[in-house]
């Protein structure tokens, strides 16, 4: 019996129902609630008339566990704001929970909402990453299952009645389940063949209910629950789901569904409670990014918050952005024309000055014709989504730059990722899509790696099956090749289309592509970023022009700069940290974000400015040191920076 003292504590109540057919054991129905002692006999008996008279079938085991839960170690939640959006039809129901999921942050909502069925085979819940998809549970056939949660109310007046109470029951889950650590966002359909309504819930979206999600009758319903966060934080998200007991205060009433999308008596909920969730999970993973402000002068040396630092993460590869000659052009445009351009290039907005440079970077490449963009990540959107869309396909190296898969995003084309550099992955996908319009695009030198493209097996791959090519030399131009051509010189290869840009080893700002004369007619055309941009101002455009005389009548200095990279690298070696590059980028791995970053903040309060590269700009688990060399870098700083990285990595 019960004793005096127990008699205030909680428990939890749980019911499991389930049917043997043909050998298979099936799950009907499962249950849980927290109540008070006093309420415990009369849940009991709700629970096991419920399992009795459940629409999927009658069981043949029924499972009630009762379990004391001390009340003080109940976190108290005050219940998701919950708002009801009506619809006619399972469809548009649906359609809803993808706009909400979206709106929580989950890329492919339309995916996840497919998986829902195969989520109802399992007894709880599917716990996925909310961007790539992967199913996380620990268990494939039991999936999540939320439990030890109840109302606080309930625990002090019983409620009664052998009918499932759907909403409050799901409000009370989705309230848990949506302040557990690193979930986005939950979907619901009941698998009760009567019971229609389902929700999307998650901190920032309230509890949003969905008049219809499925067809009345059917017996398909299913939960999927959202993870953004470290995996190794994973298992201690499903322990607050499955063990952490919690009580849910301030039920709101079961609203009534509203006829119009939102419900104007429903509570508004928080709309500025996503900043500080996706911040706070950004700070966790040790993802938090801050601007630091830099005064840059005529060497690799920067004054940054009071320190001199030796920057080894610059893209200013040749040092030329603070080179007299190219300051001094571009002061002379600058006096000459004025600070803004006033217009598109296709309005008020162009220069001979534009022209001028155009024509200098289609002979340094060797095409036809260039044009120049705002930046090189508008270059990238505009050519591709100027020219691929709907039904084309594109073939995207998977560590290709962000604006390059934002650029196949965007173009709407079928994206088609290929392994890192793996030609024969790149052939086999290819072959597949023969015939179709298509577009085989990458890095040239990979801004993270510092590797380079296999550019012949690229061009010969495209030829073969009637794609186009185009790599993007970002990295490349000024400090790959002889003379800083690009791999298009290192490998005696001009693909259809090379993008590159202004801002790194030519100093200044800005994209450019270069190509045969019709297509770029084409992108003038076609290019959005291009058509609706103010042209680039003099100045750059000045700039540029410099830093590219410079460059071709110079071509020591691409040579010194593979001279220093070759000797960084060494020094590194020398002190038993793996590391070469084909480019100016060296990297290297750490793989864990957190001591990435201690290693990047202890270079920086020693003197030296290395980046800690962390997903998403690379691969979670892959962070690493991204250590960038100059052709003005002295060898006495190159290898006093090794020596210091190399003690960074052991102390970090
Ligand atoms: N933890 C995790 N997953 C669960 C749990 C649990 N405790 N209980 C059920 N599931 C999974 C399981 O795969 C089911 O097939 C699916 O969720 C649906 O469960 O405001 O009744 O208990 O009116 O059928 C929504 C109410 C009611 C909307 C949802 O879900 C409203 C419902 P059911
Ligand atoms: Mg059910």
């Amino acid at each position: 019996m019960l004793s005096e003292v127990s008699q205030v504590n909680l428990y939890s109540v749980k019911m499991r129902a389930s049917r043997e057919t043909n050998g298979v054991r099936e799950h009907i129905s499962g249950a849980e609630q927290m109540v008070r002692a006093s309420e415990v006999p009369d849940l009991a008996r709700d629970l096991m008339l419920r399992a009795q008279n459940h629409s999927k079938g009658t069981p043949d085991f029924i499972n009630i566990k009762v379990e004391e839960i001390p009340e003080e170690s109940c976190l108290r939640l005050k219940a998701l704001p919950v708002r009801s959006l009506a619809c006619e039809t399972a469809a548009e129901g649906l359609r809803l929970a993808c706009e909400l999921l979206g709106r929580a942050g989950v890329a492919d909502a339309e995916a996840v909402v497919r998986l829902m069925p195969q989520a109802g085979r399992l007894r709880g819940a599917m716990i996925l990453d909310a961007d790539t998809l992967e199913r996380l549970e620990p268990d494939r056939e039991r999936g999540v299952r939320a439990t030890k949660m109840g109302r606080a109310d309930r625990t002090e007046r019983a409620c009664g009645g052998t009918a499932k109470n759907h909403y409050a029951e799901a409000l009370v889950l989705a309230t848990k389940v949506a302040s557990a650590p690193h979930i986005v966002a939950e979907i619901c359909i009941s698998d009760d063949p009567d019971y229609v309504t389902g929700y999307v819930a998650s901190k920032s979206l309230g509890y949003v209910r969905i008049a219809r999600m499925k067809e009345m009758g059917s017996p398909e319903g299913g939960r999927i629950f959202l993870y953004r966060g470290p995996r190794e934080e994973l298992a201690a998200t499903i322990d607050f789901i499955e063990h952490r007991p919690v009580l849910v205060e301030d039920l709101p009433k079961k609203p009534c569904l509203a006829k119009n999308a939102a419900d104007p008596q429903g509570p508004v909920p928080d709309k500025w409670a996503f900043l500080e969730q996706g911040l706070s999970a950004i700070r966790k993973a040790g993802l938090a990014r801050q601007i630091r402000d830099m005064a840059c002068g005529p060497s690799p040396r920067v004054r940054c918050e009071g320190r001199d630092l030796l920057l080894m993460a610059s893209n200013d590869y040749l040092g030329l952005a603070n080179e007299p000659r190219v300051r001094e052009r571009a002061a002379r445009a600058l006096l000459e024309w004025g600070t803004g351009s006033g217009g598109s290039r296709l309005t008020t907005g162009s220069l001979a000055l534009h022209s001028e440079l155009e024509e200098r970077l289609a002979a340094f490449k060797k095409y036809e014709r260039a044009l120049l963009f705002n930046t090189g990540y508008m270059a990238n959107v505009g050519v591709i989504t100027a020219l691929c869309g709907r039904g084309d396909v594109i073939f995207s190296d998977e560590l290709n730059h962000a604006s390059i898969i934002d650029g196949c995003r965007l173009s709407r084309a079928e994206i088609v990722v290929y392994a890192h550099n793996d030609m024969a992955d790149l052939e086999d996908k290819a072959r597949r899509y023969a015939g179709r319009r298509g577009l085989i695009v990458s890095d040239s030198v990979f801004s993270m790696d510092g590797d380079v493209v296999d550019l012949a097996e690229l061009a010969r791959m495209a030829d073969r099956y009637g794609f186009l090519s185009m790599i993007d030399e970002a990295h490349a131009t000024g400090v790959v090749g002889e003379t800083g051509r690009g791999v298009t010189e290192l490998c005696g290869i001009q693909p259809d289309i090379v993008v590159g840009t202004l801002s790194k080893a030519l100093g200044s700002e800005g994209g450019f592509v270069c190509a045969r004369a019709q297509l770029v007619e084409y992108l003038i055309n076609r290019a959005r970023s291009f058509i609706f941009s103010t042209a680039l101002p003099a100045a750059c455009v000045a700039a540029a022009l410099a830093a590219l005389d410079i460059l071709e009548s110079e071509p020591w200095r691409v040579r010194q700069l593979r001279d220093s990279v070759a000797f960084f690298c060494d020094s590194l070696r020398k002190l038993d940290v793996g590391a070469e590059s084909q480019s100016a980028i060296v990297p290297l791995i750490v793989g864990d974000e957190r001591r990435a970053t201690r290693a990047a903040d202890l270079l920086l309060e020693r003197g030296y400015l290395v980046s800690a590269i962390r997903y998403p700009s690379v691969a979670r688990g892959s962070a690493r040191l991204r250590a960038t060399v100059r052709g003005d870098h002295e060898r006495a700083d190159l290898t006093e920076a090794a020596r210091q990285i190399a003690r960074a990595l052991r102390e970090a």
